[in-house]
């Protein structure tokens, strides 16, 4: 019997509410207390009346639109047409209307003096006296809008332009070869801004951040600004896959301001240059030598594997394989010095004078390499066998010595994996 009161006032209670939630919406109107304050603002980042606060309750879902409107009539879009569900309420919890924070700032426009090239994407109004209207769509097509006035006064209008915005060159190859690494981006910003956001466009929205480089002058400061774009090879990312992607410069100030300007840049053959010395000897190692002594003025020859695992060709120098070396000479002595973003063979030995004095391709022209332009190239996933040779004039100053093998990225790097190869004992003797 106490359980059937219990369910009955509980029961009471549930219509109580729906009754009450019926009650407080018996109003039939889908906007309402609607009010923007205060009805003046100075948007000019002083922090005095730089913001108004909008409020509204729906009654029902609907889409809503705010839109101001000039003293000539010209309409100015804040929102548009954006869904948003009712305003939950009930007998126990008071309506939370909808807040919105108004700076100023509508939708872009132009003006006639306007002389900036690119894109406005969100502007400040001008000074000016304007109608505000909200306005409601429910899902049965039933609109609604209320509106009042606002003042705009002292309305800090100027734009942070981005003028001569340039990508040069426009395409480029970042692959760490040495040529067409790197291009430049480039612009002028006219003032102060909170923000500047410079990044390749992907075909599904995702964005390639380009970090500015660091100068005198501070990112954002107005003044010519300079990016040094590598794909973001050197910061150890691969580069966005090969193709053609807007280049968009944005720029946003203190009151919300915002502007946008676009050029465009082709990636090509780019990619993480990898490549490794493979132990692939008959003996299991990475380098084979044709002995472990050998009489003064004869000659040392070795054989390795080179692999490129990467998935961008690796561009390689000169000497060609099969070439002999004296022990006191070095690459220079075949006319071929380190090129930036080559890779050679070395061979170096426990005493030498300098880093792998003994260099070699890290393939044979027309046999592993192909030519790319003016240069040669071994594939991506090709191996190619070096051999070389290296003819004892004299005796060294420690005996018996090491020799190893390294695979050099010229001015880039020699991995860890790559460096002191397979080192070999090796004793030079005299008649
Ligand atoms: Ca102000
Ligand atoms: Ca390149």
């Amino acid at each position: 019997m106490r359980l059937l009161t219990a369910l009955i006032a509980l029961a009471a209670l549930a219509v109580g509410l729906v009754v009450a939630h019926q009650v407080l919406y018996a109003d039939p109107r889908l906007l309402r207390d609607v009010s923007l304050k205060p009805a003046t603002i100075t948007p000019n980042g002083d922090g005095k009346d730089d913001v108004a606060e909008l409020s509204y309750v729906l009654t029902r879902n609907a889409r809503v639109s705010i839109t101001f409107v000039g003293a000539d009539g010209t309409r100015y879009d804040f929102r548009h047409d954006q869904p948003r569900s009712l305003n939950r309420t009930n007998a126990l919890s008071p309506v939370e209307p909808y807040h919105v924070l108004f700076s100023g700032v509508v939708n872009g426009f132009r003006r006639p003096d306007d002389r900036f090239p690119g894109e406005v994407v969100a502007r400040v109004l001008p000074d000016g006296d304007y109608a505000w209207i909200v306005s409601a769509t429910d899902d049965a097509g039933v609109t609604e809008a209320v509106s009042g006035s606002l003042q705009v006064r002292e309305a800090d209008t100027a734009l942070p332009e981005l003028l001569d915005f340039t990508v040069s060159p426009e395409e480029f190859t970042p692959n760490q070869d040495g040529l067409d690494d790197h291009t430049f981006i480039n612009y002028y910003l006219t003032r102060q801004a909170e923000s500047v956001q410079v990044y390749l466009l992907g075909p599904n929205g995702e964005r390639y951040a380009i970090a500015e480089r660091q100068r005198g002058i501070a990112p954002g400061a107005p003044g010519r600004h300079d990016y040094d774009y590598d794909g973001g090879i050197n910061v150890g990312l691969s580069p966005p896959p090969d193709g053609t992607y807007p280049v968009v410069a944005e720029a946003q100030d203190r009151i919300g301001q915002r502007v946008r300007v676009t050029s465009r840049l082709t990636i090509r053959d780019g990619g993480i240059p990898r490549a490794q010395i493979v132990a692939t000897q008959p003996d299991g190692h990475a380098l084979q030598w044709s002995a472990t002594s050998v009489m003064i003025s004869h000659t040392l020859y070795f054989t390795l594997t080179v692999e490129n695992y990467g998935t961008v060709p690796i561009r390689t120098t000169g000497p060609a394989p099969g070439t002999c070396y004296d022990s006191d000479q070095n690459f220079n002595r075949f006319g071929f010095a380190e090129e930036s973003g080559a890779w050679r063979v070395g061979i170096d030995f426990d005493t030498s004078l300098r880093n792998y004095p003994f260099r070699w391709a890290v393939g044979t022209q027309g046999q592993d390499l192909v030519q790319i332009g003016r240069y040669w190239y071994l594939p991506a996933g090709r191996r190619a066998t070096v051999t070389g040779c290296i003819r004892l004039v004299d005796v060294p100053p420690r005996n018996p010595l090491q020799f190893w093998a390294g695979l050099i990225h010229e001015d880039v790097e020699i991995s860890d994996f790559n460096n002191r190869v397979d080192p070999h004992w090796i004793t030079v003797q005299e008649p």
